[in-house]
């Protein structure tokens, strides 16, 4: 970052102080994951510079003969990874994917059955301030009181009682697998189409260890920057006979120029999702979850739906006269990121909480594994146990140091930025 440290010091140093955070504290927020050199050479490309409003092959501008092989090459891998029938990998984000799917198969007031929010579905799954919100008239459904799973026999009641014209599965805080083929049946009975939001697990869907949804859904979105470890974006899948609405839709419909530079980091993410080393990381991701939930709740911690199936779990702090806001503020300054989190059925408010999420996929990234998960959950107890006190604080501190400083992150990275 020589010409940046020249050119612009402040954002220089934010940059260099980021990538020392990232990698000196011990990233658990689920949503989160560490990239490749490779997708940061992608993303920081002179791609950045180009124009290519429209789809390969059939540009408005001229000049784009080589994103469109970047561009035909990330949708092509994509439907490798996932056997899609179409992909569109344009969307900024894994909203705006989902925007997409929503504008070109409803019109404002139509009903949507997406999960409520409180019990883990996304904001662009209906939040009031959201478009999903504003426009459509939003059935949430919950999850079992008992079980904190997905209730299917209340979903497909809901579904035949409110006739939506759109069943949205997919979730930002559910620890458990989730079953596509019964969303589907749900879907049919009501004639509806099924959305999967896939953002989360993505990258376990990829290697084979999460229930695919792509055969039973017409529609199914995702992030890249998750599970799949990608560069922060969305994309598409669909049946062949939806594509060329959902290109559409993307663009002109919500977007301009496709950011060409995320398009190259999203083709070199997927095809790193068709590698085997690939399923040996997601493998690693379900092994380090459980290990870790496991370990949590053998300290006394209750877990949400009593464990985990995917990359991520939650803590219900309510018994322990914590709020998650409270939790989450004490493990940061221990160097432990982790977010509050609702619980299902949770009497706080979003702001505050009762628990708080707790994801694998960074940390897997660093390499480690179940003996370091159950270091992690002693570390997080000893913090939970006494938030207030510095002292602890700091000596959780310098523990967080010790454990990072074995699996060092951007190892070469960081050392060219300390030779400029
Ligand atoms: N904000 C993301 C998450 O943390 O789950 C969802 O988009």
């Amino acid at each position: 970052m020589r010409n940046l440290k020249k050119a612009d010091p402040e954002i220089y140093k934010a940059i260099l102080d980021e990538t020392m955070r990232e990698n000196e504290n011990l990233e658990l927020i689920a949503s989160e994951n560490f990239v490749d050199e490779a997708i940061l050479e992608a993303q920081g490309s002179v791609l950045t510079n180009k124009y290519a409003e429209g789809y390969p092959q059939a540009r408005w501008y001229n000049g784009c003969h080589h994103v469109d092989v970047i561009e035909a090459l990330a949708a092509e891998r994509a439907r490798s990874v996932f056997g899609a029938e179409h992909v569109n990998v344009q969307p900024h984000s894994g909203t705006q994917a989902n925007m997409a799917v929503y504008f070109s198969m409803l019109k404002p007031g139509d009903t949507v059955l997406a999960m409520d929010l409180a019990c883990g579905g996304h904001l662009s799954h209906g939040h009031s301030h959201n478009f999903s919100g504003k426009f459509y008239r939003i059935v949430p459904y919950g999850l079992n009181r008992k079980t904190e799973t997905l209730d299917y026999s209340e979903i497909a009641a809901l579904a035949k009682e409110n006739k939506p014209k759109m069943i949205l599965a997919g979730a930002s805080a559910y620890p458990r697998a989730m079953d596509f083929k019964k969303f589907r049946e749900i879907a049919d009975s009501v004639g509806a189409f099924l959305l999967v939001d896939i953002a989360h697990i993505a990258g376990l869907i990829a290697a084979g260890l999460h229930q695919n949804p792509v055969p039973h859904a017409e529609f199914v979105t995702s992030t890249t920057h998750k599970t799949m470890r990608g560069p922060r974006g969305g994309f598409i899948m669909c049946k062949k006979e939806f594509g060329k609405r959902i290109d559409t839709e993307v663009f002109p419909g919500i977007q301009g120029g496709p950011l060409v530079h995320v398009i190259a980091a999203k083709a070199v993410c997927f095809k790193e999702a068709l590698k085997p080393s690939f399923k040996t990381y997601q493998k690693q991701i379900l092994k380090n979850a459980r290990a870790l939930s496991d370990e949590m709740a053998g300290r006394g911690y209750r877990i949400v739906a009593g464990g985990t199936d995917t990359h991520l779990f939650l803590v219900d702090l309510s018994k322990k006269s914590m709020t998650g806001k409270d939790a989450s503020t004490a493990l940061d300054k221990a160097g432990i990121t982790v977010n509050k989190n609702l619980i299902p059925f949770d009497k706080e408010s979003p702001f505050v909480t009762s628990g708080v999420r707790i994801g694998s996929p960074a940390v897997t990234t660093r390499g480690m594994k179940e003996k370091e998960m159950r270091r992690i959950a002693e570390l997080i107890d000893m913090v939970l146990r006494d938030p207030a006190n510095k002292k602890n604080l700091s000596g959780v501190r310098k523990r967080v140091d010790a454990l990072v400083k074995e699996f060092p992150l951007y190892k070469e990275l960081i050392k060219r930025l300390e030779k400029e």
